[in-house]
């Protein structure tokens, strides 16, 4: 079996003509050309292209990747409600201070792609859009939640080639897949709340354990202190790591505590790069992608030849019908397709 899936002699267009498809490659490479340039609308369209993951996408993606490395990536997280968007609106401004380009990406599957608290975070930040040097950008469910951490990932990159030096990720930290959206960032703030009477202690412990930095947010609100003690008191249980997650209180209705979680955030990433940890989970993460992309081009080749050989329909209604059952059934199709050894891996 060859892998030449992917690559450039693989028509990225198979359902157009020729002529077509060799021009479209043409715009293609111009919208990244234009990405590079700092074109807005071309790193808006890049970003729709791969949410809705375009089949050209992979070609755009080759393309954009030797200009990315430089782009420093924040995730922000919690429950829904506890002030991430206002946050992400004050750490906006203080980063401008520095001079900084910013991108952001709401990401906030519970919510639809056109409405909630998606539109009431563009209404927010709208304060930035006459900004040139910050991007604002929101994703919603399109397909599988695990399609959105992949669509984070790779609008990221687009961002990255784009020349943004700080990207923030506010991410909505309810499950498994806004973990792994977080997972992409270098530093990552968990926002929480004045927990009231209740313990921290309900927090979801995955929560818990990706935090660089923990936030606590409308410490307006009664409760600040004991919640702040709480998270303290948990951090001392813990095996002392190189580095201990500061506790910030912030009330982002009115400006509070965002100097001191920029100076905290500037802190971690210079514990990041100093300590050779930003270098390590790059590389991890590096390894992880090209995991995937293995994994989905070794797929993607099974597929297309098993869809070119075999009738998967009737195979399905002879499985249906008791007349076969699926283990032999995948058995016989991988032979059919001179991929599989059926009689090594029974070894008979
Ligand atoms: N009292 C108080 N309210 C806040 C604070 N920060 C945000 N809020 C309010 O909490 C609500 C949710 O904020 P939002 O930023 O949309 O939260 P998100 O869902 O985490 O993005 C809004 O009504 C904010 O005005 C704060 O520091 N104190
Ligand atoms: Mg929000």
């Amino acid at each position: 079996m060859e892998l030449n899936g992917g690559t450039r002699n693989l028509s990225p267009c198979p359902e157009m003509d020729n002529v077509g498809c060799e021009w479209r490659g043409v715009l293609m490479q111009q919208l990244v050309a234009e990405l590079l340039e700092g074109n807005r609308r071309a790193a808006a369209r890049l970003i729709s292209l791969v949410e809705n993951d375009e089949p050209q996408k992979r070609e755009l993606l080759k393309d954009v990747y030797p200009h990315t490395g430089n782009a420093y990536v924040i995730g922000v997280t919690g429950a829904p409600g506890s002030g991430k968007s206002s946050l992400v609106d004050w750490l906006l401004k203080q980063m401008r201070k520095d001079g900084l380009k910013i991108g952001v990406i709401a990401v906030d599957p519970t919510s639809p792609f056109s409405g909630g608290a998606i539109l009431g975070d563009r209404i927010r930040m709208q304060g930035h859009a006459l900004d040139h040097d910050i991007f604002i950008r929101s994703m919603g469910t399109r397909g599988s939640l695990g399609g959105l951490s992949r669509a984070t990932r790779e609008a990221i990159q687009v961002l990255d080639a784009f020349g943004k030096d700080i990207i923030l990720i506010e991410t909505v930290g309810v499950g498994q897949s806004e973990v792994d959206i977080v997972k992409t960032a270098d530093s990552t703030l968990v926002v929480l709340t004045p927990a009231g009477g209740d313990s921290v202690q309900t927090i979801k412990a995955g929560i818990m354990e990706i935090a660089d930095i923990f936030v606590i947010n409308k410490s307006d609100l009664p409760g600040a202190d004991k919640t702040t003690t709480e998270i303290n008191m948990m951090l001392d249980m813990k095996n002392s790591e190189a580095w201990r997650p500061p506790v910030v209180p912030t009330v982002s209705v009115s400006n509070e505590g965002i100097a001191e979680l920029w100076s905290a955030i500037q802190d971690h990433r210079g514990y990041m790069e100093n300590s050779g940890r930003l270098l390590e989970i790059r590389r991890d993460r590096v390894r992880r992608e090209l995991t995937d992309q293995v994994e989905y081009l070794v797929k993607k080749q099974i597929w297309d030849r098993v869809k070119a050989k075999i009738e998967l329909d009737s195979l399905v209604e002879k499985i249906v019908q008791r007349q076969k059952d699926p283990y032999s059934a995948a058995g016989d199709l991988l032979s059919k397709i001179d991929f599989y050894d059926q009689e090594r891996e029974e070894g008979g």
